[in-house]
């Protein structure tokens, strides 16, 4: 019995990607409500894709449409959050992370008190949730930021975002540590060097002197010590809560064995686990350390930041995986995308119509690797596959790769924990279609459900099952014995 009987079966979304009714209910803008579709580029340069500047933000705001603006109406499921929820308990979820849009609760980040629709909306959600008997796994920052709070102080660079993320994060806590537990402060804490603006609100027209680099760490640093305070006031405000850290676990491996390309890939690994090293250990590597200054990099910090970061490290790590990638010296090696990242192509992985190379044994390595290093439990928040799925004409969809993906990267889970990692649960990435984080696309489906709308926003936004939906079903009804 690899799967212990407590084990969290579930699946995960962020509000910015499903909510939709970004401009209902007092909501002020937040980062991704800026977030622009853009057709005709190639889906695998991500980089494009993301990339923004002051005058998009500008030329966005004068634009209250959504049609180029997927993340305003995700997939409605401010109005359609009872039937989703009652799909998820059909496939029998014990537990689903969703987040709480900063916005909702406070509009431009900087109001003595929250606005009562918002609370309202989470309150309901969550009510029926507890109706449902699923646990809530709640990320308090997943891409929506304010946009006020980006335009005014260049988002996390200015130190004090951190004392407004924390009087957001106490009312949630006061509002719903009754319905809550499991919690989580930033997602894919590493995101900020890969997507600056959705991650941490900064735009590199504001970062005046300094280089965009260096706004960045800067950031971080904020992020590090608020989620420090944050996980302390978590845990003495509700007794026995549980916070975690989210990590994009990017696993590396080496090209070759030429000493260059481990090198290379070390580098690469130890960069990718910085941040988790200071969630978990509470202090900055040394070699970090000394890179950042052999770069030129220098964090402005107070003294008692290093205090609090040692005094609130987190109780589980949680992370995304979805793909790996190989590390090479050559500059012709051939590169392929990931999750926001160019790697060096693998030649014994397969690849997901975006690109990212499909590899579940890499997820074993990760579970491994992550606990011999931390030795906590850990929580696997994100995982899956975007596909182009076809709707057929009776409304099925045969999703028969997305299974296959599942079963192979269960099968993996078993066996890290039959080897003794502790595996607190597991959230499928997304178990309902929605817009993508990266492309702003809803074509590229990741769900259990298939929702009924294209890129443009067409579509009678009606939910269908997917054979992937049953088949999920029944491997949390035999807690995962069925992979068949
Ligand atoms: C993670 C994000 C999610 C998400 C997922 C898939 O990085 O935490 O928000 O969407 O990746 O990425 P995409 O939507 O770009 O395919």
């Amino acid at each position: 019995m690899p799967f212990p009987k407590e084990f969290l079966w579930g699946g995960a979304v962020a509000a910015n990607q499903i909510e939709g009714a970004w401009n209902t209910g007092g909501k002020g803008w937040s980062v991704s409500d800026v977030a622009t579709y853009k057709p005709g580029i190639d889906v695998k340069n991500y980089e494009a894709h993301i990339s923004i500047s002051g005058d998009a933000v500008k030329k966005a705001m004068a634009d209250t449409d959504d049609t180029y603006y997927p993340k305003r109406r995700g997939i409605d499921f401010y109005h359609h959050y009872k039937e989703d929820l009652a799909l998820f308990a059909e496939m029998g979820f014990k537990v689903f992370r969703l987040s709480i849009a900063w916005t909702r609760l406070f509009p431009t980040g900087e109001e003595d008190t929250p606005n009562s629709d918002g609370l309202a909306f989470y309150e309901d959600v969550f009510k029926e949730m507890q109706r449902l008997d699923i646990e809530p796994l709640v990320t308090l920052s997943h891409d929506e930021m304010p946009l006020s709070l980006c335009l005014k102080y260049n988002g996390w660079t200015d130190r004090r975002v951190i004392d407004l993320f924390v009087r957001f994060c106490r009312t949630c806590f006061a509002q719903y540590g009754k319905y809550v537990k499991y919690w989580l402060t930033f997602n894919e804490v590493d995101g900020i060097l890969r997507h600056p603006f959705i991650t941490a609100g900064i735009l590199p027209d504001l970062c005046g002197e300094q280089n965009e680099t260096a706004c960045c760490y800067q950031a971080l640093h904020h992020q590090f010590v608020a989620a420090g305070m944050v996980t302390k006031l978590c845990h003495q405000m509700i007794p026995g809560s549980k916070m975690g850290c989210m990590l994009t676990k990017l696993m590396t491996y080496p090209r070759t064995c030429a000493p260059e390309d481990v090198a290379a890939t070390q580098k690469k690994n130890l960069e990718n686990m910085f941040y988790t090293d200071v969630m978990v250990f509470g202090k900055y590597p040394p070699l970090i350390l000394r890179d950042l200054e052999k770069r030129g990099i220098h964090i402005q910090s107070e003294p008692k930041d290093f205090q609090i970061i040692r005094e609130g490290t987190v109780d589980f790590i949680s992370f995304s995986y979805y793909m790996s990638m190989t590390e090479s010296v050559d500059p012709h090696a051939e590169r392929t995308p990931g999750n926001a990242v160019l790697g060096v192509k693998n030649p014994y992985l397969t690849s997901s119509d975006w690109g990212w190379q499909v590899d579940p044994i890499g997820l074993r390595i990760s579970l491994i690797e992550l606990y011999d290093r931390y030795n906590k439990p850990l929580f696997i928040v994100e995982n899956g596959i975007g596909s182009k799925d076809i709707l057929e004409e009776d409304g099925s969809v045969h999703d028969s790769y997305r299974i296959d993906y599942f079963r192979r990267h269960f099968q993996e889970m078993e066996k890290a924990i039959d080897d003794g990692v502790e595996l607190m649960g597991y959230t499928s990435w997304a178990p309902i279609d929605l817009v993508s984080a990266s492309t702003s696309q809803m074509s590229k489906r990741y769900g259990f459900i298939y929702v009924d709308q294209d890129d443009l926003g067409h579509g009678t936004l009606k939910r269908a099952k997917k054979d992937s939906f049953y088949w999920y079903q029944k491997v949390i009804r035999s807690n995962g014995e069925d992979l068949t």
